[in-house]
């Protein structure tokens, strides 16, 4: 198995997970399958990688960080295309790109860490949903400057990646309250704050992040607590301001019941969805490394971030 297919495998095994991890697993994968590539030409190199970046893009269809991550090493290669000579310096060019975005993307959670924990205050109660690199980042900074804070992390089925946050959060010394799914509404009179990660945010300032997510924020908007969104800015999806609507991936029905149970009960239809949609309205503000916006700012944020190169990160 090639570098490209392990990454692939991972990503849709959910070995590897995570928007902002998926994106950079892509872009090193990317990279190594870059060293390996037997072309003479720079239109070939090109091709190779844009090939093996459609490849890998279709691993995980929801979190767009994944194509934009894959577009944006590609697209900034071929602009500085022209300058490049000879195959090894295409490689080097290819490989310092993609160094720099997985940089960028590691130091925009820590970023998104200081900003957003100055938004947390002594003595909050918050609640996070499944496990995003991004939202741990705001709670942890928040600990680490000393607020006395608690949290309740909900288990997140079914893959149950909540115990990996209320793991981390507990390991650094936060309390830590790991509750199950629907006991959100039961717990949320209490919570001053949610945060969450995305796995895309669209046009019009709605977030795409794991199933449940939009139940919480309904649970969050009754209880008049405060809806948080923790999202690095490259998790804007371009093709939703073309009309584009996210594909929600839908998992295997074996992430829910074992296929025991599943021949005992033959006229059981099973759905595993594994995103929702929270609407704009629903969410407070939306956390990025560049600064905290409203979610209906994220069109005035994704134009001043790529101006006149709207089309080049949709690939
Ligand atoms: P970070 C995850 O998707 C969760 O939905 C999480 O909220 C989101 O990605 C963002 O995570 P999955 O891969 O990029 O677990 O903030 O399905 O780590």
């Amino acid at each position: 198995m090639n570098i490209l297919e392990k990454t692939f495998n991972d990503i849709r095994q959910m070995r590897v997970r995570g928007a902002g991890r998926i994106a950079r697993a892509a872009v090193k994968a990317l990279e190594e399958y870059s060293l390996t590539l037997n072309v003479s030409t720079k239109e070939e190199f090109i091709k190779s990688l844009e090939n093996a970046g459609e490849y890998l893009k279709s691993s995980r269809p929801t979190a767009v960080s994944l194509p934009n991550a894959i577009n944006y090493v590609i697209s900034n290669f071929k602009r500085k295309a022209h300058e490049l000579e000879n195959r090894s310096s295409w490689i080097e060019a290819f490989k310092i790109l993609c160094e720099d975005f997985i940089e960028k993307s590691i130091n925009a959670i820590e970023k998104i860490g200081v900003i957003g924990a100055k938004r947390v205050r002594d003595g909050d109660i918050l609640l996070t949903h499944c496990n995003s690199e991004a939202a741990l980042s705001v709670i942890l900074s928040a600990h680490k400057l000393g607020k006395n804070i608690k949290v309740y992390c909900t288990e997140t089925r079914p893959k149950l990646q909540g115990l990996t946050s209320a793991s981390i959060l507990s390991k650094n010394g936060v309390e830590v309250t790991l509750i199950v799914d629907s006991a959100v509404r039961y717990f949320m009179n209490k919570v001053d704050q949610v945060i969450v990660g995305a796995d895309a945010i669209t046009a019009n300032g709605a977030i795409v992040n794991k199933i449940g997510t939009s139940l919480i924020a309904l649970a969050a908007k009754e209880a008049r607590s405060r809806f948080m969104v923790a999202a690095e800015s490259y998790k804007i999806s371009p093709q939703t301001f073309y009309g584009d609507l996210i594909i929600i991936e839908e998992r295997p029905k074996y992430e829910i019941v074992s296929k025991d149970w599943l021949s005992q009960n033959k006229g059981v239809k099973v759905s595993n969805p594994a995103f929702d949609i929270t609407p704009a309205e629903y969410i407070d503000a939306i956390i990025t490394e560049i600064g905290i916006f409203p979610p209906q700012g994220v069109f005035i944020l994704y134009k001043e971030m790529y101006g006149f190169q709207f089309k080049d990160i949709q690939g």
